[in-house]
């Protein structure tokens, strides 16, 4: 059965005035749906047709020979991913257990907050910055292009798109702006919990 554009988790205009639905309507419209387009052409008289998301990401991670649909599974998933770990009514301190967690393992909040900001800001050309749980911690990391930490081990609990699709429209140039309004304004603690609680 070939794959779907998953359904947004709000509507198009939801995010806004922070991240507009004319961004939307092309990083989730055109981007991540062209991304499950790909993947099903890649796919079809595959062995790996019939297999869930995550299952044709690790048992492609890391093979030369099958790149193309690493990138578009990865990226199929990356996004699904990061439009949850933003809501409408997101945004500033942590709530519940990770709000704790974040003080156990970073030593406070704004600890995180300079950790990731910085990850976000210093991915160099395209990528994610990440909230993951490896080995029982919280670490933040970053990655490029479409990899993802499942193909390393950990467990993800948020995420930020950095690709210049992702904020170029409302930021322009102005990454560091479009990772504090995410922070301040979007980010969904909500989420991460559900995460970390699985
Ligand atoms: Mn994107």
């Amino acid at each position: 059965m070939a794959f779907e554009l998953p359904p947004l988790p709000y509507e198009q205009d939801a995010l806004e005035p922070h991240i507009t639905a004319h961004t939307l309507s092309f990083h989730y419209g055109k981007h991540h749906n062209s991304y499950v387009t790909n993947l099903n052409n890649l796919l079809e008289g595959s062995d790996l047709a019939g297999q869930t998301l995550e299952e044709v990401i690790i048992k492609v991670a890391g093979d030369a020979d099958k790149v193309g649909i690493f990138n578009n599974a990865a990226q199929i998933w990356n996004h699904s991913f990061y439009w949850q770990s933003m809501s409408p009514n997101g945004g500033g301190m942590p709530t519940g257990a990770i709000a704790a967690k974040i003080d156990e393992d970073f030593g406070s909040y704004e600890n995180f907050v300079k950790e990731f900001t910085a990850a976000a800001t210093t991915q160099f050309g395209s990528g994610w910055a990440w909230l993951v749980l490896d080995n029982g911690k919280l670490k933040v990391t970053k990655t490029g292009n479409a990899d993802l930490p499942m193909a390393h081990g950990q467990k993800a609990l948020l995420t930020i798109d950095v690709w210049e699709h992702a904020y170029y429209l409302d930021f322009q140039n102005l990454r560091p702006k479009y990772i504090e309004t995410f922070l301040t304004h979007l980010v969904n603690w909500d989420f991460a919990n559900e995460n970390l609680g699985q």
